[in-house]
């Protein structure tokens, strides 16, 4: 066995042998077939050369050190000897190292079989670095944070060489557009654009340095500090002292660097310089548009806005990236459009003036629906440029955030941990509960494992009648309000033991939050206490109806298609105003059936990401915050199974084929079960390391590979035992 795969393990043994093993850089181990990976903090760029690739390739898991790559090509081998489609779920806390994992796991797919002309892999493996530009920020626990998620399929033809892919994406964080947390960044782009974009481009969409741009100024202006100091610093990139400086001077981060390889990046997935620059000038259209202010005009009576002064020149320049007249932009950012009804009967249309806030939070709107759509957009050309006409069966990887809980937790959480409930559920299914049927169908007799079922709290969120169900349904009444979703929510609820009042939870000013201002609900990782002050706005990512009017008269056709493609997935053209496109909610609990549809017809591979420590350093190991991420994910339950199973196995026929040609043909004759029977009985292997079941044989952990080490490497062993068996047989 190798050392790791562990065994005999409970919690505390587990967590040791996980420090032990990164203390001596060993980051990655073995929980039966699950992969824990220890985010090492440093360049391990020998961990992943071209040699350690194919050093990997073809070896059945545990006869070489633990590694992703082993994940990776388990899932290749699944694939091709099941004949089914397999899967690899990443999952672990913000920083953990959930998308270099899945980086690793492409690179090690796509290079070890891909095409012979490689280009479709190229453009697999430069879909990420576009990605990240779009839809990655640093934040105060990543400095290269994904804000989405992600299901990525590598598609695979009947001779198992790669063929294409597709990226599917989940809920990229919206409200990061306008605004940013201290000490955080807008998306990478915006930085990137702003320093690398060459001169001339610079001039045509008006460019300048990012604290000139309000929603990229908001969280850094620490950033442009430490950009001064980096200039000054030695060439010793990774140095310590440099590190604790902290995040917010990371020396990787080179924007200027990153425009121009996002800009090659571009082109190498097929877009033409007219589409690249559609792409930066809406880009750049949000952040002037981001510029323009309001302030209370005094002329108007009914207490209207108007565009400060200041701003109008941000105004005219948005305006015209936009592709629409100046006038109407300031008209459709100060008024709304309503339509009175009367009767049923539709009325007569009106503007109502918008208060200065409500104009900035129109601006943000309009800024976050184009950003959003053009992230949408991105998505889509990258699935153009790596499509497959036919595919026989494909690997995909799914890079998602974990669990998560903060002093205030609103949608965004909501969303999160309830896509972990799902995962949760499908992890225990996966492991524990097939596992245990398996066990009971080769009639075993191993003993059962009780594990939670947390069904009832996905019935709490996803149901009719749940709470995504009445948040939908607040929407539609005519005057919402979060009092009021939240008061329906216990009284509607109120029965389910996942969930309480938000009794105990502290508001960021330290105020106890009131019961109709929050809810509580009881994950299988631990309790989270809802804010729900913006659950109904962050649930509607429709425009309102002078908006949506502005985009469709808009002279810029690539805009204009941003907003139609959209309009087309849905089979309709949208409604103006509320919920027209469905809800985030919604969109996201379909977006996940989809998925668990996906991934419960695939074979899965589980790898566990683990954040050390939360200043991101190296060798700096926080037992009690590692301990609580192995119980998120579910290790606990696992580590009981493990004690009592036997995670490695194989058909009696499969190991015939596998091992017959090192013994002799009185052995080969046997039927495969008593060719088992006599190869193991011959090894004196200890009868309490393996099980024979029905049609399979069973090992404890790590065992199998034992096994396969004796059978494979030890010639003098085989032949004492082909002598023994023979003895038997004759
Ligand atoms: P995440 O995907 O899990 O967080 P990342 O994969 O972005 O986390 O990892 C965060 C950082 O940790 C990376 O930028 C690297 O600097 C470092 N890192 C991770 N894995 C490795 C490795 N194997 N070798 C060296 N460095 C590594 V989030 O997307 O925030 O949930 O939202
Ligand atoms: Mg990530």
């Amino acid at each position: 066995m190798h050392e790791g795969a562990l065994m005999n393990l409970n919690e505390a043994t587990l967590l040791n042998n996980v420090r032990l093993r990164y203390g001596r850089d060993a980051i990655y181990t073995y929980v039966a077939n699950i992969l824990l990976a220890v985010n090492p903090y440093k360049d391990m760029r020998q961990l992943y050369s071209s040699e350690v690739i194919k050093k990997y390739q073809g070896k059945s898991l545990g006869t070489l050190p633990p590694h992703v790559f082993a994940i990776a090509d388990k899932a290749f081998r699944d694939m091709k000897v099941l004949k089914q489609s397999q899967s690899v779920v990443v999952s672990g806390e913000s920083g953990a190292g959930k998308t270099e994992s899945t980086k690793y796991i492409l690179r090690y797919l796509c290079k070890s079989w891909g095409s012979a002309a490689g280009e479709i892999e190229a453009r697999i493996l430069q879909a990420n670095p576009i990605l990240e530009s779009f839809g990655n920020a640093k934040t105060t626990r990543n400095n290269n944070s994904s804000r989405f998620g992600k299901f990525i399929e590598i598609h695979f033809n009947d001779r198992m060489s790669v063929v294409g892919g597709y990226i599917s994406h989940y809920l990229l964080e919206r409200s990061r557009i306008v605004g940013q947390s201290r000490e955080e960044r807008n998306y990478h782009i915006f930085y990137q654009i702003c320093a690398g974009a060459p001169d001339s481009l610079r001039k045509q969409l008006r460019l300048s340095s990012p604290d000139h741009f309000q929603y990229t100024r908001l969280g850094c202006t620490q950033y442009f500090a430490d950009k001064e100091s980096k200039q000054s610093m030695n060439a010793d990139r990774q140095s310590a002292d440099h590190r604790k400086k902290g995040p917010l001077s990371d020396p990787n981060l080179d924007d200027a660097k990153d425009f121009a390889r996002l800009d090659k990046a571009l082109a190498t997935i097929g877009l033409g310089e007219k589409q690249r620059l559609d792409i930066y000038t809406t880009v750049a259209a949000v952040l002037h548009l981001g510029n323009v202010a309001f302030e209370d005009n005094p002329e108007d009576r009914k207490g209207g806005c108007m565009v400060s002064p200041s701003s109008e020149q941000s105004l005219a320049t948005a305006a015209a990236l936009l592709g629409v007249d100046p006038d109407e932009l300031n008209q459709a950012l100060l008024a709304r459009v309503m339509q009175t009804s009367k009767g049923g009967a539709k009325g007569t249309v009106i503007m109502v003036p918008l208060k200065t806030h409500e104009a900035h939070s129109a601006r943000d709107a309009l800024a976050k629906g184009i950003y959003s759509r053009l992230f949408d957009y991105i998505v889509s050309v990258i699935n153009q440029s790596i499509p497959f006409s036919s595919s026989s069966y494909y690997i995909g990887v799914l890079d998602i955030a974990g669990f998560e809980y903060f002093t205030v937790n609103s949608f965004e959480q909501f969303c999160i941990n309830y896509c972990n409930e799902k995962l949760q559920q499908f992890f225990n299914q996966r492991i524990l509960r097939d596992e245990q049927e398996l066990y009971e169908r080769e009639g075993l007799g191993v003993k059962k494992i009780s594990y939670v079922d947390n069904q009832d709290a996905i019935d709490l969120i996803e149901t009719k009648g749940g709470i995504l169900y009445l948040l939908d349904e607040e929407s539609k009444l005519p005057r919402p309000s979060a009092v009021h979703f939240t008061q329906s929510v216990h009284s509607g609820c109120g029965g389910s033991f996942r969930l309480a009042l938000p009794r105990k939870s502290k508001l960021r000013d330290h105020r106890e939050i009131r019961d109709d201002e929050g809810f509580l609900v009881r994950h299988f990782a631990g309790a989270v206490c809802y804010q729900t002050d913006k659950f109904l706005e962050k649930n509607n990512d429709a425009l309102h109806g002078s908006l949506e009017g502005l985009i469709h008269e808009s002279r810029n056709s690539f805009l204009q298609g941003l907003f139609a493609s959209q309009a087309a997935t849905n089979g309709k053209a949208p409604a103006r105003g509320k919920l027209a496109l469905g809800s985030v909610g919604s969109k996201f609990k379909q977006q996940l059936s989809d998925l668990m549809d996906k991934l419960n017809s695939t074979g899965t591979n589980f790898i566990r990401c683990i954040k050390p420590n939360p200043k991101m350093v190296d060798r700096l190991f926080e037992g009690g915050q590692i301990l609580s991420q192995l119980q998120c994910s579910g290790m606990t339950t696992v580590l009981q199974l493990m004690q009592q199973g036997y995670p490695s196995r194989a058909p009696f026929n499969e190991l015939y084929a596998m091992y017959k040609k090192y013994l002799p043909k009185e052995l080969a004759r046997l039927d495969p079960r008593l060719f088992c029977k006599l190869l193991l009985r011959a090894l004196g292997l200890n009868e309490h390391d393996f099980k024979f079941g029905m049609t399979k044989l069973f090992f404890r952990p790590g065992k199998f590979a034992e096994f396969d080490q004796i059978m494979k490497s030890d010639p003098e062993n085989l032949a004492a035992l082909v002598a023994r068996v023979r003895k038997w047989l004759v």
